[in-house]
């Protein structure tokens, strides 16, 4: 993919505030500090249109992104933070819910795990939700630097076992800049798919 722009367009607190053209999308989800915004900058070549943090972001929005003119990379909340009263994190789950099951265009979901851990509960939650609404995802094990090849291959078949996937998740790190080219190749094959 040639990317010929990427802008940023809007922020929605939910799917019933959306008054933008809905094209294709691809969306983004992971727990808070995973590398999302570093992942989505590095498939963009760009270094700073999503801003990143070492420290959990407190925004807690749908984030559109247009690429090309044709289509948004949407940047979800971080689910998972530790500290938030169990009422908060009810409303960010059903926003991204009606997100997942209302956005009429949504191409495929891009789940970022950490390699260095296992999956959590809130990443094995998400990933059932995601399935319950039928979503295609593509699952990432992120932050690839961070482990040496014996680790990698062992936390991939533990990712996969815990998911129930049948393929296992491409790997990626955007410390390192790899993982690009398959990750946009999916993105690729789901957004000319019909469905
Ligand atoms: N080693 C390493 N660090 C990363 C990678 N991706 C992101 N980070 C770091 O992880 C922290 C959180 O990244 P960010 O993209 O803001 O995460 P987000 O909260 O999921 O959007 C930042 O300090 C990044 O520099 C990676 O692939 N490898
Ligand atoms: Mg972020």
């Amino acid at each position: 993919m040639i990317i010929t722009s990427a802008e940023y367009i809007k922020s929605f607190p939910s799917i019933s505030n959306f008054d933008i053209p809905e094209l294709p999308a691809i969306a983004f989800v992971g727990r808070s500090n995973v590398g999302k915004s570093s992942l989505i900058n590095h498939l963009l070549n760009r270094r700073k249109l999503v801003k990143t943090s070492s420290s959990p972001g407190k925004t807690q929005l749908l984030n559109f992104f247009l690429i090309n003119s044709s289509f948004y990379f949407v940047d979800l909340p971080g689910y998972g933070f530790a500290n938030v009263p169990v009422r908060v994190k009810a409303g960010w789950l059903s926003m991204m819910q009606d997100f997942l099951c209302q956005y009429p265009n949504l191409k495929l979901v891009v789940q970022l795990l950490d390699i260095r851990h296992l999956p959590t509960q809130d990443d094995l939650e998400f990933n059932q939700l995601l399935s319950v609404n039928d979503c295609e995802t593509l699952v990432v094990a992120n932050k690839s630097d961070k482990v040496n090849k014996s680790g990698i291959k062992k936390s991939l078949a533990e990712i996969m076992s815990r998911l129930n996937l049948n393929t296992p998740p491409l790997l990626h790190s955007s410390l390192k800049k790899t993982g690009r080219e398959a990750i946009w190749r999916m993105i690729d094959d789901h957004l000319k798919s019909g469905c």
